[in-house]
């Protein structure tokens, strides 16, 4: 089911539409919100002068810093009265960054969710279990709130509690799971363990993911938790557009779908900010559209992608984004070679010895670099086998130096050691000091 007409528009209307927001949207940043106002003026840069898509390049870049240096509210375009919502996503460290919603920026944030619902397979017939901690996080009530417009009948179940969390799968009827992949893999391996088989015992038959990442071999490994014919796909946003609906996957699996008469996408070389061609890979930059209460301009994501333009089989015609590879300030120099997560997991996950819960640690010893990862197995036995344990170790160490370019410790562990997450998976540890 396709929720709305302008995903499917040819791609002149869509321009039409993105410039025509575009010029209001600045225009109206420009009359409200000082902090813009100053660096459009620094960059000599009017909101008459944006007439066509390509003078978007003309207007300065909003970064995350800018949120920290005007907290809480310092880059809102409407006084507190005109809020309805108020949400914030936790930075690893000191205030976390708050957004607000005017009555009609939740009404079009919802009806994009409800797309992005609707391009991962939700139907009204569906009973959704929402199984992102519900708060502050845009995740829970968003989707909560885009699930309840396509009509589907929701259930803010929350993240943990894993015993509750399979009641409800199994006495709803649940057929529908929202949740981090990090959590729907961990939750389908308790429910095994308990001698469940969701594909024979369970209705579950659509997992709509987000918040973090899924690479194609995590979702190989959900298919093998889960069941063959599970749909699971992964939608993409951030707090500071609105939360999730910026973009998601449909049943083709060709990427994610951008909401684009809502967000105009740019990729950029992170480092010199330039713009990059259509299909290169770089820094994500969005223009968020036609937000009252918090308007953004080319606001430098950190998420590393590449847009592709060629039409889909499902018939929408929006850009789609491919599988985030890594944030720009995720990436790890290890011994000047840059690693980024995603690519540790590609090796890892198609080991078949090891599960896909894994730790990567970072530290500096007598001045060099060294990374350490921990896997688990998934069968204890191979504990008791010297042999197969260190032929293992060499079969990850080989892999991971010809994808890498580097070499890796391993520390492999028994099953079920190793710290699973109810919200996004915090993997890396990074004890690395500046000097040493
Ligand atoms: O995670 C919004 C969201 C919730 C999207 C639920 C989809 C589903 P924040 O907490 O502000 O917002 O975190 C935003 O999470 O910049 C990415 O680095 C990461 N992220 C979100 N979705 C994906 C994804 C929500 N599908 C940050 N793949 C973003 C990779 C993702 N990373």
């Amino acid at each position: 089911m396709i929720w709305a007409k302008e995903e499917t528009l040819p791609r002149e209307e869509i321009k039409a539409i993105q410039l025509a927001k575009l010029q209001q949207s600045v225009a109206y940043i420009y009359e409200r919100v000082p902090s813009y106002r100053n660096r459009m003026d620094e960059a000599g840069v009017k909101p008459e002068q944006i007439r066509t898509l390509d003078d978007l390049r003309r207007l300065p870049f909003t970064y995350k810093a800018d949120f920290k240096n005007n907290y809480p509210m310092g880059l809102f375009a409407v006084d507190k009265k005109e809020l309805v919502r108020y949400h914030a996503s936790s930075g690893t460290t000191g205030k976390p960054t708050v957004v607000g919603y005017t009555r009609k920026d939740l009404d079009v944030w919802l009806n994009n969710v409800a797309r992005v619902a609707c391009m991962g397979g939700a139907t009204p017939e569906d009973v959704a279990q929402i199984s992102f901690g519900y708060g502050t996080f845009t995740g829970a009530l968003g989707l909560h709130g885009g699930l309840e417009k396509v009509g589907a009948s929701v259930i803010p179940m929350s993240s943990g509690n894993t015993n509750k969390q399979i009641m409800f799968l199994q006495d709803m009827g649940v057929t529908l799971l929202v949740a981090t992949p990090s959590y729907a893999l961990h939750l389908g391996e308790e429910i095994r363990e308990r001698g469940i088989d969701p594909a024979k015992d369970l209705q579950v038959h659509i997992g709509l993911f987000g918040g973090e990442g899924m690479t194609e071999p995590m979702r190989d490994e959900m298919h093998k938790v889960w069941g063959e014919d599970f749909l699971c796909t992964q939608n993409y946003g951030m707090s500071e557009l609105c939360g999730p609906g910026v973009a998601g996957e449909c049943d083709r699996l060709t990427g994610m779908h951008v909401n684009e008469d809502w967000f105009i996408p740019e990729i950029i070389n992170p480092e010199t900010e330039e713009v990059l061609p259509p299909g290169e890979r770089g820094e994500l930059v969005v223009t968020a559209l036609g937000k009252e209460a918090l308007p953004l301009i080319r606001y430098r994501t950190g998420d590393m992608t590449r847009l592709m333009y060629e039409p889909c089989p499902c018939g929408r015609t929006t850009c789609r984004m491919e599988n985030i590879s890594g944030r720009a300030d995720d990436m790890l120099v290890i011994r000047g070679v840059n690693v980024f997560p995603g690519q540790i997991e590609e090796v890892l996950f198609k080991i078949e010895e090891i599960g896909p819960h894994y730790e990567i640690l970072v530290e500096r010893k007598n001045r060099l670099d060294v990374m350490t990862i921990t896997v688990e197995l998934v069968d204890d036995r191979l504990l008791d086998s010297y042999s197969q344990l260190s032929e293992l170790e060499k079969r990850i160490k080989s892999g991971l130096k010809s994808q890498l370019g580097l070499a890796t410790g391993i520390r492999l562990v028994a099953p079920h050691t190793l710290q699973r997450f109810e919200g996004k998976a915090r993997r890396i540890t990074d004890l690395r000091k500046d000097g040493l």
